[in-house]
C-alpha cells in the first residue's frame, strides 16, 4: 500500500452553504472534482415542497449562465425547458408594439423558471454519490478560525459540522458573509433602490399566449417599468418596477384600474382587471438591494458566490449568470493552482471582484437612466443605434448588451471596450459634424448664392408671415 500519498488521497469535505441556484449548481462543480461535498439549505427540499415561495418566478438565462450549465452536462436538460426571446417587444403607450432582435439568428436568451432550474440542479447534485444534501439547515453562526459550522433546525435543535472549505451561497443577505464583516479590512457595501417590484400573471387567453411568446416584453415609462417573461404553461409573468412611494398610493381596487389605463391600457385586457387587481394587493412590493464586498475570501478556508458575494438590481438581467460564471471562473482557477484552497482563494478573489464589481455597476447604471429618460421612443432609438452600428462595423463597435449576454468577455473588459467605443462613436460624430461645416461652406464658396434671390425670397417670406398674422 502506498502510504505517501494517504494525505492527498483523504478528500476534503467541501459545505456548500444555501441551495438556490448557485449552491445547487457550484455543489455539482466541487462533486465532479470528487471532493466529499455537503450541501446545506435553509429552506425544506422544494422538490417536495407544495407550495415555492420566493423571489421572481421566471429568469433571463444567458450565455455565461449557459456555458456554466454545460461545464457540468445540465445545458441542454435546462435549454429544452427554456423558451427562446429572440427580440425585446416594446409596448409603446398607444399600444404600438414594436420588436428589436437581440442579435442575429441564433442569438436569444431563454426564459426559464427558477423552481425548477433550481430542483434539476438539485437533481443533478444529488446524483454524485459524493454529496450530501442537507435541507431544514440554517446556518446560524460558523468560526473562522476553526470552520465549524453551527446550523438551526426547524425542531429548535442545533447541529454543529465542520468543513475544510465552506462555499458561502447563501444569498444577497449571506449569514456566511457575516463573519467577514466583523473583520479588518472587509470592503462592504450595500445599496437599496428607491425601486421595488411586484410579480403579475397574464393567463392565456383561449389556451394560448396572450401576447407574442418569444419575446422579452417591455413597458418602458420612465420611472414605471414593466417586463414580462413566458412561462412553458402559457401564461406571463409580469414584473412591475415602481418607486415604493407610488407603491404605496395605490390603496384601491378602483386605484389600480386607474393606473394602468394610465401607463400600460394594453395589458387589462390581457391580465384582466380582476386578476389585476388580486395580484396587485397579495403579495406586497419587493425590495432590491446592490452589495458589493472584497475580498471573497477568508484564508484558505472560506470563499463567497453568487449574491452572497454580489448582489446586483435586475437591470441587465445579469445576477444569476453572473453567479454562474463564478463557478467556472473558480473552477479553472482550481485546475490552474492544483486544488490548493491557499492559492485558489486568493486567485479567484483578485480575477473575480473587478468583473461582478464592473456588473453590479452596469446593473446600477442601466436603473438610474432607464429611470431617468427611458420611455419606448428613447428605448428603440437607442437599440436601434446599437444595432445599426453593429451591423455596418461588427468588429468594431459591439453593443455593451450583446458583450454581457451573448459572450464570456470579462465584465471589466467589456466596460473597458464600451467607453473605447463610444469614444470612437462620438469622434466620428464629430468628424461628420465639422466636415458638414466644411463641405457646406466649400460648396458656398464655390458657388456663391444670388444675393438678390435670396433678399427676395426673404422679402416673399415676410409677406407670407404678414398673410399669417392677418389671417
Ligand atoms: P439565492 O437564489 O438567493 O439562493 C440562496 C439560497 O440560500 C436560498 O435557497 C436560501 O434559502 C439559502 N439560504 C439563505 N440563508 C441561508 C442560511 N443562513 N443557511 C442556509 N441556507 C441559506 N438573474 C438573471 O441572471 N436573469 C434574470 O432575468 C434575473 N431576473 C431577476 C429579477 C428579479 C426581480 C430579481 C430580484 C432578481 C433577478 N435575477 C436575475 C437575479 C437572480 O435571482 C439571483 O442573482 C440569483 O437567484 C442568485 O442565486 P444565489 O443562489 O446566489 O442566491
Ligand atoms: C429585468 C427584470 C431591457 C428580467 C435591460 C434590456 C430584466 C430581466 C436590458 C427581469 C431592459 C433592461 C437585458 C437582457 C434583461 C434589453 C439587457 C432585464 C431580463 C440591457 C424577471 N436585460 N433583463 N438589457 O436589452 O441586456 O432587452 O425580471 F428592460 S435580458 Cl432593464 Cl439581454
Amino acid at each position: 500500500m502506498e502510504r505517501s500519498t494517504s494525505r492527498q488521497s483523504r478528500k476534503k469535505v467541501v459545505a456548500v452553504v444555501g441551495g438556490g441556484l448557485v449552491g445547487a449548481l457550484n455543489a455539482c462543480f466541487f462533486a465532479k472534482r470528487g471532493f466529499d461535498v455537503e450541501l446545506f439549505e435553509s429552506r425544506e427540499d422544494i422538490r417536495r415542497a407544495k407550495i415555492v415561495k420566493g423571489r421572481s418566478i421566471n429568469l433571463a438565462l444567458s450565455h455565461r449562465g449557459r456555458q456554466a450549465l454545460k461545464y457540468v452536462g445540465l445545458e441542454e436538460k435546462i435549454v429544452a425547458k427554456g423558451i427562446p426571446m429572440h427580440a425585446r417587444m416594446i409596448h409603446s403607450l398607444n399600444g404600438k408594439q414594436s420588436p428589436i432582435p437581440y442579435g442575429r439568428k441564433g442569438q436569444y436568451i431563454l426564459s426559464v423558471d427558477r423552481a425548477n432550474l433550481n430542483k434539476e440542479l438539485l437533481t443533478a447534485a444529488e446524483t454524485y454519490p459524493n454529496t450530501k444534501m442537507n435541507f431544514d439547515h440554517k446556518l446560524q453562526d460558523w468560526n473562522a478560525e476553526t470552520g465549524l459550522m453551527t446550523f438551526a433546525r426547524l425542531d429548535g435543535s442545533k447541529e454543529q459540522v465542520k468543513a475544510d472549505l465552506i462555499v458561502g451561497c447563501d444569498g444577497a443577505f449571506s449569514a456566511v458573509r457575516k463573519q467577514f464583516l466583523r473583520r479588518s479590512r472587509f470592503d462592504y457595501s450595500q445599496t437599496y433602490i428607491p425601486h421595488g417590484y411586484m410579480e403579475l400573471t397574464m393567463l392565456p387567453i383561449n389556451g394560448e399566449f396572450a401576447m407574442k411568446p418569444n419575446y422579452l416584453h417591455i413597458w418602458p415609462r420612465n420611472t414605471f417599468m414593466m417586463i414580462a417573461l413566458p412561462n412553458l404553461d402559457k401564461t406571463f409573468t409580469c414584473t412591475l418596477f415602481m418607486p415604493f412611494e407610488d407603491f404605496e398610493k395605490i390603496t384601491t381596487g378602483d386605484e389600480v384600474i386607474e393606473f394602468f389605463q394610465k401607463y400600460f391600457p394594453d395589458t387589462i385586457p390581457l391580465i384582466g382587471a380582476d386578476t389585476l387587481q388580486r395580484d396587485y394587493f397579495r403579495l406586497p412590493a419587493q425590495a432590491m438591494v446592490s452589495v458589493k464586498c472584497n475580498p471573497y475570501h477568508i484564508g484558505d478556508a472560506c470563499v463567497l458566490m453568487g449574491d452572497a458575494a454580489h448582489a446586483v438590481v435586475p437591470f441587465y438581467g445579469q445576477g444569476m449568470n453572473a453567479g454562474f460564471e463564478d463557478c467556472i471562473v473558480f473552477d479553472e482557477i482550481m485546475d490552474q493552482f492544483n486544488e490548493d484552497f491557499s492559492a485558489v482563494l486568493p486567485e479567484y478573489t483578485r480575477v473575480r471582484v473587478p468583473d461582478d464589481h464592473a456588473i453590479a455597476d452596469l446593473a446600477m447604471y442601466n436603473y438610474i437612466e432607464m429611470r431617468a429618460h427611458v420611455n419606448s421612443k428613447w428605448f428603440l432609438f437607442r437599440k436601434y443605434v446599437d444595432n445599426i452600428l453593429y451591423f455596418f462595423m461588427p468588429k468594431t463597435i459591439i453593443p455593451l448588451y450583446t458583450m454581457v449576454t451573448f459572450t464570456r468577455t470579462r465584465y471589466h473588459e467589456a466596460v473597458k471596450r464600451w467607453h473605447w467605443q463610444n469614444k470612437v462613436i462620438n469622434r466620428g460624430l464629430l468628424l461628420s459634424a465639422v466636415g458638414a461645416v466644411l463641405g457646406g461652406s466649400y460648396l458656398l464658396i464655390k458657388n456663391p448664392p444670388d444675393i438678390n434671390k435670396l433678399i427676395v425670397s426673404a422679402e416673399k417670406m415676410w409677406d407670407r408671415l404678414v398673410a399669417l398674422r392677418t389671417l
